[in-house]
């Protein structure tokens, strides 16, 4: 099929506030684009991410917009469509939790699953021609046989979130195919920033770790240290996101680092970036992370093990290497250092 050539500038984000979202907006502003978002409403203002885009009004970038919705609500994505006429529509929105989707399973099927389902009727009706990315994640593949994970390994999600996700990312494929949608899936696997939502794992480290070395926390607990996750920088994934809309064709890819390490590691990456080397003793639950002056610092509390985890997950993003140029630029090393680098300054900040 032909699609016609991209010139298009005006975009639309869902979930712009944010880890991913604010990255993306950056980008796409800087490259000359009017970019609209969907932000949900809430009793405090939710937009610390892409605050430094709204500042003032007479200083803010006017090109940015924001207009209240919500993924279970149709109406409010009809009626942001039909007012930004987008070019490009980038769907990051979900309740993004793996272990929030064991609590509230209905509630991430119908945010992530539905909801993606909901934007890609809308955009057939209203804006067919527009470019459509959906946001899928390497917890499609759950427990997967074979290692690394590429666009053609089973899906075998482990978790209602990678259920979710599998289902949109299933209907993306079936409205490219029925509808002729330029609609595609990029299945990323985990991206980090100093961005990163506070309960995620990494950004948990990164941050307890710079309170214990200011003094203001005692120690950390974990659930899984042997989970296995391929984690890279998520400027560099946002960069594949807009790649992936300016193809020939709409595929779907995988977007990884290609190389795997353990939440132990990471571990050991943050603590030794703010001066608290760790050593391991112990195992399973008893398991501790040790201070060089024999603190615990880190501790294993069965509340944040999962009722099934997925052990290893370890992209091959060789397809869009070849097809899109696009490969990753920061390393796990220096992803610990610029996430611990950053909580240490917030911290000398709160406490200045
Ligand atoms: P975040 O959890 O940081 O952001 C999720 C966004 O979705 C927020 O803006 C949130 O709004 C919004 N949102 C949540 N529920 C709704 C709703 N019902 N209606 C409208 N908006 C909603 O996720 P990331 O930025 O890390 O990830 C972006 C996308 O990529 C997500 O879909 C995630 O599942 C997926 N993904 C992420 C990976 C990663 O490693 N980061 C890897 C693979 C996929 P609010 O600010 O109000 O909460
Ligand atoms: P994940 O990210 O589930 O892979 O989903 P998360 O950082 O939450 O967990 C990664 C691994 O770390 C283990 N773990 C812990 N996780 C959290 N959150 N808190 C802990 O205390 C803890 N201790 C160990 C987990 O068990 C897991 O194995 C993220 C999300 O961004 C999804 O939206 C996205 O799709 C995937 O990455 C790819």
């Amino acid at each position: 099929m032909q699609f016609p050539p991209r010139n298009g500038r005006r975009a639309l984000i869902t979930g712009i506030t944010g880890q991913d979202g604010s990255y993306l907006a950056e980008l796409l502003l800087s490259k000359g684009y009017e970019v609209w978002g969907l932000v949900r409403h809430s009793s405090s203002s939710g937009t610390a991410r892409i605050d430094h885009l709204l500042q003032a009004d007479d200083e803010r970038d006017l090109r940015l917009r924001l207009r209240y919705g919500d993924l279970t609500d149709g109406a409010s994505l009809w009626a942001v469509l039909e007012e930004s006429r987008p070019d490009e529509i980038y769907n990051l929105a979900a309740q993004s939790h793996v272990q929030v989707s064991f609590e509230m399973p209905a509630y991430t099927v119908d945010v992530t699953g539905t909801g993606a389902v909901r934007l890609l009727d809308a955009v057939r009706k209203v804006a067919p021609a527009a470019r459509y990315y959906q946001a899928t994640t390497s917890e499609v593949f759950g427990r997967a046989a074979l290692n690394p994970q590429r666009e053609s390994t089973p899906f075998q999600p482990r978790n209602p979130y990678g259920a979710a996700k599998a289902m949109a990312c299933y209907v993306t494929q079936n409205f490219r195919e029925a509808y002729g949608l330029f609609a595609v899936n990029g299945i990323l696997f985990n991206h980090e920033s100093p961005r990163r939502g506070e309960g995620f794992v990494t950004r948990k480290i990164s941050l307890a770790a710079a309170r214990i070395a200011a003094g203001v926390q005692r120690r950390l607990s974990l659930g899984n240290l042997d989970a296995r996750r391929d984690w890279g920088f998520a400027g560099d994934y946002v960069e594949a996101m807009w790649r992936m809309l300016q193809a020939d064709a709409p595929d779907d890819y995988v977007i990884a680092t290609g190389v795997a390490h353990s939440v132990r590691q990471f571990c050991e990456l943050v603590f030794a970036e703010v001066g608290l080397p760790l050593t391991w003793r112990g195992n399973g639950l008893s398991e501790v992370g040790l201070a060089a002056d024999g603190r615990e610092l880190v501790t294993v509390d069965a509340d944040f093990l999962r009722p099934c985890d997925v052990d290893l997950l370890l992209g091959d993003a060789s397809k869009a290497r070849r097809a899109l140029d696009w490969q990753p630029t920061v390393t796990l090393a220096e992803l610990a250092r610029m996430m611990a680098r950053h909580d240490l300054k917030m911290q000398s900040v709160d406490n200045a």
